[in-house]
């Protein structure tokens, strides 16, 4: 166990400052206390695949943002927020190619947005911080699917409270389809060999009800970590193959998934879509924000735990006092699973080559640095009228990431892109990085080097976000914006709808 007493210092931002941290996370943060936690097993639940209305390619959602009540623990009644439901969201499937439109119902009390994360689209359809959808409001983004086949995922972008809507079960999957990757021989049966894996964390008060006090430097970091809104999960497997679509819906938690009996499994797709080949792994860390498919073989009636390892290196976080604990040493288990029946039928060999390689021409790129320390980017916070970063062209860009702090973990996501990781450096953490990707994790001292492909929607009145997808850290400013413009245009003098930097009239306390 830690001491009771620790000071966090914050290097390199000039701030020292000393914060006791209570008995209540100590314990959160005891692995031996996680294990195990949530009562008897139940079964994993399912989030709905929602297919929309359809005519032809064009698709139509609704999604009615709305408080209930749910039983993340057994037999404790907690309020929660949902969408079309009490406890996160459907799984909305789509095809590339696909006009969709989405009718955002916001059957709250406060003011949300919707961002659809991982999806190249115009800024105006994005749901970032400056598109709030009012309480008894209605927001109709549309926009056509460019992506290829990827799991991404949706979740409130509300400035100053992604973190604390997303914590009470504010986000769903998005499964995007598409011609290639349906012809490919891979498990794509939703809710039996074809899994969403929502992975989250909480705190609990006595009550039953969420724990939704920031914790000092850690914010909504859980001790009770959940699948698809539950505790103690258990999924029966009715084939000997199955495809887990992992999410890291966590606000600040790391994830290093390995199975109990540290038996290899195949990691088919990245955040952005499927990797040139599956890829052998016995381990693989999953950030805030971050998507991982995987493929995994089982024996008929085995019984085997999908875990999180603590990362050995504490992902290169300092294990002093003078460090906050990220629970980056913390083990638990996710979900226990048991193998088919004896004549579950024997999966073919997976495809070796899942889609051919594409690689970004990054000669004569434009590049870019961005250095991040505790809450800032390049010496900034979020400001909702202040462009960052000009884009006037369609080709990709270099985008030189630091993390800075020598203590802190960050991670880097940008909006309306995909990236690849050219290079990372700067930390002895290795972290599987294959593929294109949206969110990249950063632990202290790592410069990723990534190529990034915008999607290409001029507009020089609504911005794009860029930020760290440890939520707290987002919500306390650590973001910058962008613009797309056409060659030599300037952005709007008045970003969004002008409104938008005084939501916090709106509700919540936005700073
Ligand atoms: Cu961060």
């Amino acid at each position: 166990m830690p001491e009771l007493n620790r000071r966090t210092f914050f290097k390199g931002a000039g701030v020292l400052a000393a914060t006791v941290v209570g008995a209540q996370v100590l314990v959160a943060c005891s692995s031996d206390d996680v294990r195990g936690y949530g009562g008897e097993p139940r079964t994993l639940p399912i989030p709905p695949a929602d297919l929309g209305t359809r005519e032809g390619s064009s698709v139509h959602f609704a999604l009615e943002a709305q408080t209930g009540e749910s039983q993340i623990l057994p037999d404790v009644t907690t309020k929660t927020w949902g969408f079309n439901g009490t406890h996160l969201g459907p799984t909305l499937v789509v095809k590339k190619g696909d006009d969709v439109h989405v009718d955002v119902i916001n059957n709250l009390d406060e003011m949300t947005t919707v961002h659809w994360h991982g999806m190249k689209l115009p800024a105006i359809a994005d749901g970032g911080p400056h598109s709030p959808i009012g309480p008894g409001q209605t927001w109709s983004p549309t926009w056509t699917v460019a992506n290829d086949a990827a799991t991404l995922w949706y979740h409130p972008h509300t400035h100053g409270l992604t973190g604390l809507h997303a914590y009470r079960g504010l986000a769903g999957m998005i499964i995007v389809e598409d011609e290639a990757t349906d012809k490919l021989d891979l498990p794509r049966e939703y809710g039996v060999d074809d899994i969403p894996l929502v992975l989250m964390d909480h705190r609990f008060l006595e009550d039953g009800s969420l724990d939704e006090e920031d914790l000092p430097d850690l914010g909504l970091l859980g001790d009770t970590p959940t699948a698809n809104g539950i505790t103690n999960a258990h999924f029966d497997a009715t084939t000997r193959r199955v495809r887990f679509r992992v999410l890291n819906g966590s606000n600040m938690r790391f994830y290093n998934l390995a199975f109990s009996d540290t038996r290899t499994f195949q990691v088919i797709a990245s955040d952005s879509g499927l990797l040139d080949e599956p890829q052998d792994r016995t381990t693989l860390a999953i950030g805030p924000g971050e998507r991982w498919e995987i493929v995994v073989e089982l024996e008929p009636g085995e019984d085997v735990t999908l875990e999180s390892v603590g990362f050995e290196d504490n992902y290169g976080v300092p294990d002093d006092e003078f460090v906050p604990d990220f629970g980056m040493s913390d083990s638990f288990q996710l979900l226990t699973i048991t193998g088919p029946s004896d004549d579950a039928a024997q999966a073919p060999a997976l495809p070796g080559v899942l889609v051919k390689s594409t690689e970004p021409d990054v000669i004569d790129a434009t590049e870019r640095t961005f250095i991040m320390n505790t809450f800032s980017i390049n010496d900034l916070q979020m400001d909702m009228q202040r462009v960052d970063v000009v884009i006037d062209h369609d080709q990709p860009e270099v985008w030189i990431v630091t993390n800075d702090n020598s203590d802190w973990p960050h991670n880097f996501h940008v909006h309306d892109a995909r990236f690849k990781v050219l290079k990372f450096e700067g930390t002895d953490v290795e972290l599987f990085n294959d593929g294109w990707k949206d969110t990249v994790g950063l632990p202290p001292g790592a410069t990723a080097t990534l190529a990034v492909e915008f999607g290409h929607y001029p507009d020089p009145q609504w911005p794009y976000m860029y930020h760290c997808h440890m939520l707290y850290h987002e919500d306390q400013g650590m973001m910058g914006q962008f613009v797309i413009v056409e060659p030599g245009d300037e952005p709007a003098a008045v970003l969004g709808s002008g409104t938008g930097s005084s939501i916090d009239s709106a509700g919540g306390h936005a700073h």
